[in-house]
């Protein structure tokens, strides 16, 4: 039986990853951290809770020792758009909390999962078919982060040991807590705003594509990955995973199948808008479909019914 430490549990993908967790391992058995609490609430219900700065390496290996956790899996982080804007703030926490974990990691002998991004790609890269192993030179911050992020994730394996795992997540998009600071949180306020007032403005340009993918095919994925095979794993930090590509436009029109009169516009906001074309349109996830079996179920279609649904369940 795993006994799992989460940073950054209040987040997107924590405060899902944690209830999913808990009901497979045991609420005890899923430690979840985070600087503030926030998220669904649940995380700080259903089992243990610690308030856990990742900047402090004592108080992170302390909690690390007092569950002796088996398992870390380093969430805590500034995503894109936020990270542009203190980009010197965004290298302190996304690097200093990731040497910390990783550290950690090596003294206790944890398994180790970090979310990496499409962002480690850049205008160098190829748009179309992105592939698993090819250029990775990043204009962002947060990018450059995230490529140093797998580079380090690979030394602590390759030097120490660490049981290092990591994949490149696209645009998450997910309805119970909303993502913050990211370049492709446009997708999730679509859906809310569609359902609350049937028009949105979109800050991403029309024809402007970028990999998404919903949160349960997320959660599957990291656990898959966590529980495959290590022998089989060659490209461990980290791999391209994607379930869907689409621009406002395409994603207006799915929603549409549903709510026939919302209404899209366009106001571009500059920076996130150059952030997202130095991104890949399309990867290819070929390297995770082989290694580890990754096979997301939901597909545009079936994730727009299924986000309108809980979407309008949960506003007033
Ligand atoms: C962001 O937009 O910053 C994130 C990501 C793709 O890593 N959602």
């Amino acid at each position: 039986m795993k006994t799992i430490l989460i940073t950054g549990s209040s987040g997107q993908i924590g405060s899902e990853l944690t209830t999913r967790l808990r009901k497979i391992y045991g609420a005890r058995h899923v430690v979840a951290t985070d600087i503030k609490p926030g998220g669904s609430g649940l995380e700080q219900e259903e089992g243990p809770f610690e308030t856990l700065d990742v900047n402090d390496q004592r108080a992170l290996h302390d909690v690390a020792g007092k569950y002796k956790v088996d398992t870390i899996i380093h969430l805590a982080a500034l995503l894109s758009a936020t990270a542009e804007k203190s980009p010197l703030f965004a290298w302190h926490l996304n690097m200093g909390g990731l040497i910390n974990a990783l550290e950690t990691a090596k003294e206790l002998q944890c398994q180790f999962f970090a979310p990496s991004s499409i962002g480690v790609f850049g205008p160098a890269s190829p748009k179309d078919s992105t592939p698993q192993v090819t250029v990775q030179r990043p204009v962002t911050m947060y990018g450059i982060n995230k490529v140093a992020g797998e580079l380090l994730c690979d030394y602590y394996y390759a030097r120490f040991g660490v049981d290092t795992r990591g994949l490149r997540f696209p645009g998450l998009i997910s309805y119970l807590t909303p993502p913050g600071g990211g370049t492709t949180d446009y997708a999730v306020e679509m859906f809310f705003e569609a359902v609350r007032s049937r028009a949105y403005t979109s800050y991403i340009g029309q024809g402007t594509f970028m990999d998404m993918m919903y949160m349960p095919d997320a959660i599957d994925a990291i656990i898959a990955l966590m529980e495959a095979d290590p022998a089989k794993l060659v490209n461990r930090n980290a791999y391209n995973v994607s379930a869907m590509s689409f621009d406002p436009e395409l994603l207006a029109a799915e929603i549409r199948r549903s709510i026939p009169d919302f209404r899209l516009t366009y106001q571009v906001d500059p920076v996130r808008q150059q952030i997202a074309e130095s991104w890949p349109d399309r990867l290819d996830i070929t390297a995770a479909r082989q290694e580890w079996g990754f096979r997301p179920s939901y597909t545009l279609e079936r994730m727009a019914v299924d986000m309108l649904g809980h979407v309008a369940a949960r506003l007033p």
